[in-house]
């Protein structure tokens, strides 16, 4: 069978991402928190750093490698049709780690890689210290590995800059996403930790390149998807929502659970087995056992 263009996911990112509205994504951790994203409707899962690694128990802090994340990445996109986007940190080390990144990804049908202008090992843009950045030339060079090593036109390269994470303001994150725009990105994140929306706001209207902005309202969490598209945001991505709303309801059933110690206590808060089943396809399975 011809592969068209919603059977491959890089280029129904690329059709998403060129259309009328704001592209939505999801962040998960493994299949079954992608399946939910998918079923929730969004339109991409975004395969979390955050969430991978504190699926580990892990600090979001380059102690898990690249071969876990890609394995989060394919046991996602196994199992779901819409576009998985993974965030591969710094690119696991310099050009030469972003080349090997790109082509196992890619391999693997992951849709996107996202990779950021921090300096190897980087630590989760909330955490308080270690924001510093590769001098942005040296980062363009990973972009332009990356964008070498790629055998199919339609993969995604995501550049994402923590200029505004790492203190600086709008005119150097302006400055870097135009140089990652130009080193052959094919978006641009602009990360950043503010309890307002002002400067992403600013960025997006000073912004002249034909590649789609992305955003991840975790901190300005009250703009609306129709704000960031109005200036440019094309890919909006809720990056934890999904862990964290299932940290805060694990915790409360298992708590009720550990104080009324009987199982019928929890029956009203939990999924049903049918449910789980069904998001495991085991209804199929079963259809098709011998
Ligand atoms: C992630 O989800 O891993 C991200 C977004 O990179 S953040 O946690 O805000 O750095
Ligand atoms: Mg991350």
């Amino acid at each position: 069978m011809s592969e068209n263009t919603t059977t491959n996911k890089s280029a129904r990112l690329r059709e998403l991402l060129a259309g009328p509205r704001p592209v939505a994504a999801v962040g998960a951790h493994d299949g079954l928190s992608a399946k939910l994203v998918e079923q929730a409707g969004f339109d991409a899962v975004w395969c979390s750093s955050f969430e991978v690694s504190a699926s580990y128990g892990l600090p979001d802090a380059s102690l898990v490698t690249m071969t876990q994340f890609l394995a989060a990445a394919e046991a996602m996109d196994a199992i779901i049709d819409i576009p998985v986007i993974a965030d591969c940190d710094t690119g696991f080390g310099g050009p030469l780690n972003v080349a090997f990144a790109v082509e196992r990804y890619e391999r693997a049908g992951i849709a996107a890689m996202c990779i950021e202008d921090k300096l190897f090992p980087k630590i989760n843009s909330f955490a308080d210290a270690g924001q510093d950045l590769l001098p942005t030339k040296e980062f363009a060079l990973k972009i332009e590995a990356g964008k070498q090593t790629q055998k199919d036109e339609r993969f995604l390269l995501i550049a994402r800059t923590e200029a505004l994470i790492s203190g600086q303001g709008v005119p150097e994150a302006l400055e870097r996403a135009h140089a990652y725009a130009d080193a052959g990105a094919d978006a641009v994140l602009i990360h950043s930790k503010s309890r307002r929306p002002d400067d992403i706001l600013e960025l997006g209207d000073a912004w002249d390149r034909d590649v789609p902005l992305v955003a991840v309202p975790t901190t300005y969490a009250s703009v609306e998807e129709k704000a960031l598209f109005d200036a440019g945001y094309r890919l909006v991505i809720y990056a934890n929502q999904g862990m964290r709303a299932a940290v805060k309801n694990v915790r409360e059933v298992l708590g009720k659970l550990r104080a009324e110690g009987r199982a019928e206590s929890v029956d009203a808060d939990i999924a049903t087995m049918p449910e789980i089943f069904a998001l495991q396809g085991m209804t199929a399975a079963f259809r098709t056992a011998p």
